[in-house]
């Protein structure tokens, strides 16, 4: 099936604003850059904010960095906040993890925090003398973090040293996730991408707070991860990617990094063996897993639905409990997400047995399933989870699991695809699920999308980075950004901040910022970007 006829399957198959002076200046005049950002500027928006005019705090070659005593996971927090900053301030900021409640500093606190604000959330405090974060977990105190990063001036978080001031807004804010999964996807099949430009994504959404990175890991184009078992997955069927490139892969060693990079960062990988179809890379490297026992050739195309594992062949199934064995063994993440999108080459009859037996072995495992929407045409396990990508609002199937507890992560192709195209003109992307500007990606509910899927069956949002057309880093951020922002706004913010006006200033805010960080992004039109930015 080509991407131009996707369209019509898809659719069968399913507060005001405050731009200081120096911020509107970019990275032009250091001096004039350093000036405090305001509260208006975070994203996504907070719970609640409120500004102590007149206040501020300033980071200065006083500054100690306190971490929660007796807290590895705080002092490494801290310990990472620290050197970001001491790269762009040339400040010492020693970090001190000895004292539980200093009245100086910036301190990341394990105590104090509202019940409230569950595991990620986190309350932070600025006043003259002192900046507090405290979280109730760890993983609150990198939110916390975060929002703190934004509320520095955007040349705190430059790659070289800057003059300051130093300054933050004071006031206090109280902040935590409406949904518990906030996802971003990449397909390193397509085309693949190295460790160090996955772990440079995986700092950049970590800024907006998402917590997951899923990433795609087997296509027809190419198998992305060394399994021991089965070594020409990757050895060969690794050694493609769409327009004839060499491709690559992850050893298991590098996978662990990524893992490990994006732990450090409060992201949970979750890996994906896309399964029955977009399996040509797989079946291409072993004759053995063909029904008719002919390995096909490898595949640089971008045509979709045209492979299949062999249902009713055993050893499919002795493949798939070694392949996810090895994967399950190198993920801390609970998921393991088994594709099941665009079997077009499989009966109903056999994508049913097939999705309904590769979730016993997940959970064989000790792994809980995602899959493609696909998958509630099988029957989900109660703990299976799946992820929406249609382009219409209902979807009789799904709506059906939901009822039986299956949970949802929302990923709508028209909203959160963001391989999309801005506009028609976009030089990258593709056009099947409509064209995605700022608005379009911001102007939705995740709660209230999809009949029979409410707010509580929906587990999150996931913003996928499809790369048929896809090739470098600079590509990937032109595409997430400012998209992806606003998808992390819908995962974390409450309803009741949503609004398109106020949005679009916070996010005009973030342009200096990316300037100054080196991210790739598209100039949108929807949006105000100040000057030089
Ligand atoms: C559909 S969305 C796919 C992918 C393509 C993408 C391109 C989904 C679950 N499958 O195989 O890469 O469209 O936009």
């Amino acid at each position: 099936m080509t991407i131009a006829s996707r369209q019509t399957r898809c659719i069968a198959a399913l507060a005001g604003i405050v731009l200081t002076a120096g911020l509107v200046s970019g990275i032009a005049a250091p001096a004039a850059a350093a000036t405090a950002v305001a509260f208006s500027a975070v994203v996504p928006a907070p719970v609640t904010a409120t500004a102590a005019p007149g206040v501020s705090y300033t980071v200065t070659s006083a500054t100690t960095v306190y971490a929660a005593p007796g807290s590895a996971p705080a002092a490494a927090t801290a310990n990472q906040f620290a050197a970001r900053l001491r790269v762009s301030t040339g400040l010492p900021l020693p970090v001190v993890t000895t004292v539980a409640g200093p009245s100086d500093g910036i301190a990341l606190l394990l105590t104090g925090a509202p019940p409230g604000v569950g595991a990620e959330g986190y309350q932070l405090d600025i006043t003259a003398g002192a900046i507090t974060v405290r979280a109730n977990q760890p993983a609150g105190l990198f939110r916390g973090v975060q929002t703190l990063r934004q509320l520095l001036p955007v040349t705190a978080d430059a790659t070289t040293p800057q003059a300051g001031p130093w300054p933050v807004p004071g006031g206090q804010i109280i902040d935590y996730p409406r949904f518990a999964h906030r996802g971003a996807m990449l397909d390193v099949a397509r085309h693949f991408f190295t460790v160090a430009q996955v772990q440079r994504y995986i700092d950049q959404i970590a800024l907006y707070k998402i917590n997951v990175l899923h990433l795609h890991l087997s296509d027809d184009q190419g198998w992305r991860i060394a399994i021991n078992s089965w070594p020409n997955l990757a050895a060969y069927g690794g050694g493609t990617q769409v327009g004839g490139g060499p491709g690559g892969y992850y050893t298991q060693a590098d996978y662990t990094a990524i893992v490990n990079y994006a732990a450090d960062r409060y992201v949970t990988i979750v890996p994906e063996i896309d399964m029955p179809g977009h399996t040509n890379a797989a079946l291409a490297s072993y004759a053995q897993l063909n029904c008719n026992g002919v390995a096909p050739a490898r595949y640089t195309g971008t045509q979709v639905g045209f492979s299949s594992l062999c249902v009713p062949l055993e050893l499919t199934y002795t493949f798939i409990d070694q392949v996810v064995g090895e994967i399950a063994a190198l993920t801390p993440g609970p998921y393991v997400h088994i594709g099941g999108d665009e079997a077009s080459s499989t009966t109903a009859s056999d994508y049913a047995y097939f999705i309904n037996r590769t979730q016993q072995i997940v959970a064989a495992h000790g792994k809980t399933v995602m899959g493609w929407h696909d998958v509630a045409n099988a029957t989900p396990l109660p703990s299976t989870v799946a992820q929406f990508w249609g382009t219409t609002t209902s979807n009789a199937p799904l709506a059906a699991a939901a009822a039986n507890g299956t949970k949802v992560v929302m990923s709508p192709a028209n909203k959160a695809y963001l391989d999309m195209k801005y506009r028609n003109n976009t030089r990258l992307g593709q056009k099947w699920a409509g064209l995605i500007d700022v608005n379009t990606a911001y102007e939705w509910n995740p709660g209230a999308y999809l009949s029979g899927v409410g707010e509580t069956a929906v587990l999150g949002v996931e913003a996928p980075l499809w790369t048929e057309t896809i090739v470098t880093s600079a590509d990937i951020e032109y595409m997430a950004f400012p998209r992806l922002p606003a998808i992390a706004e819908l995962g974390w913010s409450p309803w009741s901040t949503h609004n398109l006006t106020a949005f679009k200033g916070r996010l005009g805010a973030q342009g200096p910022r990316w300037r100054v960080m080196g991210i790739n992004y598209y100039h949108s039109t929807q949006v105000t970007w100040p000057s030089g930015s």
